[in-house]
C-alpha cells in the first residue's frame, strides 16, 4: 500500500500545463506589468495586488529577489536606514538595531528578508513570471502599454542558431524595476524617446532620499524604481542598503495606481 494518493504521469504534466496557461491566459491583459523581481519591483508588487490590481512579475533569473539575497561583498546581511525597518516588520522579519554603529542603523538576514518579501508578493496575489527575459516594450500611440518576452534560454541563443520570436503582454502601466540596467527604460532611449544619465559614485547618506524622490513615471505609462531610477535620472549609488529600495518600490506602486485608475 502506497503511502500517496494514486497519480501518472499524464496527471502532472496536465497539472502543469493547464494551470500554468490558465494563469498566463488571465494575465496576458494586466493592470501593471514590473520588470525585475528584485526588492523595489517585490515591494511594488505586493502593494498593487494587495490593492486588487491585476500584476504581472517578468523575472528573468529562475529565482526572484535580485541583489536582496545578499547584502553586499558576499555577505548576506542586509542593512535599511529608519524609517524603512517598518517594512520589516510588516513582512515579519526578525531584525536589530545597530546603535553602537548608528542610531536609525537596522541589520537583518538577508534569506529571511528575501524570502519574506517574494512571499508577500505571491501571498497578495502578483502572477510571478520567472524565466522570462524582457524583450522590448509595446509602445502605442506614444505610450507604453505592454513588454515582450521570451524564456529566458530561449532568449540567450544566438540568432544564427534560432529565430524564436517572442509574445507580448498588454497591459496599462510597465514598472521598470531591472536595478541598475534599467532595461527597459533603456529600451526607450536607445530609440531617443529618453535620455538616460547613468547613475554615479557611492553617496550613501543622500543617494536613498534622491531614489524615492525620483521615483516616477519616465515615460507616459513607465515608472521607474529602485536602482533603475538612480540610472535614469543620474543618482548616486548607494551600496548595499536597502531602505530606499524598499521604499522606491511603496511609491512606485503608488504612482502605477493612479495611472491605471485614470485608464
Ligand atoms: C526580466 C530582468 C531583466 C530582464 C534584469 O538588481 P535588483 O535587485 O534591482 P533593485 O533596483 O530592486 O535593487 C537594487 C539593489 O539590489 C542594488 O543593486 C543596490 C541597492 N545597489 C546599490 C549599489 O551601489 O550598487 O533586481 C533587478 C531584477 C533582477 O532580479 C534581475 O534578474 C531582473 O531585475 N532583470 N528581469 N527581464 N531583461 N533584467
Ligand atoms: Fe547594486
Amino acid at each position: 500500500m502506497n503511502q500517496f494518493a494514486q497519480a501518472t504521469e499524464k496527471d502532472i504534466t496536465r497539472s502543469i500545463v493547464e494551470e500554468f496557461l490558465g494563469d498566463f491566459l488571465n494575465h496576458i491583459e494586466s493592470d501593471v506589468i514590473i520588470v525585475g523581481g528584485g526588492p523595489s519591483g517585490l515591494v511594488a508588487a505586493r502593494d498593487l495586488a494587495s490593492s486588487g490590481l491585476k500584476t504581472v512579475v517578468l523575472e528573468s533569473n529562475n529565482y526572484f529577489g535580485g541583489g536582496f539575497w545578499l547584502g553586499g561583498y558576499l555577505m548576506n546581511k542586509v542593512t535599511v536606514r529608519a524609517p524603512a525597518q517598518k517594512i520589516f516588520d510588516q513582512l515579519g522579519v526578525p531584525y536589530k538595531e545597530v546603535p553602537d554603529i548608528k542610531e536609525g542603523l537596522y541589520v537583518a538576514d538577508a534569506p529571511s528578508a528575501c524570502s519574506k518579501l517574494i512571499s508577500a508578493a505571491c501571498d497578495a496575489g502578483a502572477f510571478m513570471l520567472n524565466m522570462n527575459k524582457f524583450d522590448d516594450v509595446v509602445l502605442r500611440d506614444g505610450r507604453v502599454c505592454g513588454a515582450v518576452t521570451n524564456w529566458t534560454p530561449v532568449s540567450a541563443l544566438p540568432r544564427a542558431i534560432t529565430c524564436v520570436d517572442p509574445v507580448a503582454i498588454e497591459t496599462k502601466c510597465v514598472i521598470d524595476a531591472t536595478g541598475h540596467d534599467a532595461v527597459v527604460a533603456n529600451s526607450l532611449a536607445d530609440r531617443g524617446l529618453v535620455d538616460l544619465k547613468g547613475f554615479l559614485g557611492m553617496d550613501v547618506d543622500n543617494s536613498e532620499d534622491a531614489v524615492v524622490n525620483n521615483t516616477s513615471e519616465l515615460y507616459p505609462g513607465l515608472v521607474v524604481t529602485g536602482m533603475a531610477a538612480a540610472t535614469c535620472f543620474g543618482l548616486s549609488r548607494m551600496g548595499p542598503t536597502f531602505g530606499g529600495m524598499l521604499e522606491s518600490g511603496v511609491k512606485a506602486a503608488k504612482i502605477a495606481e493612479e495611472i491605471v485608475r485614470s485608464r
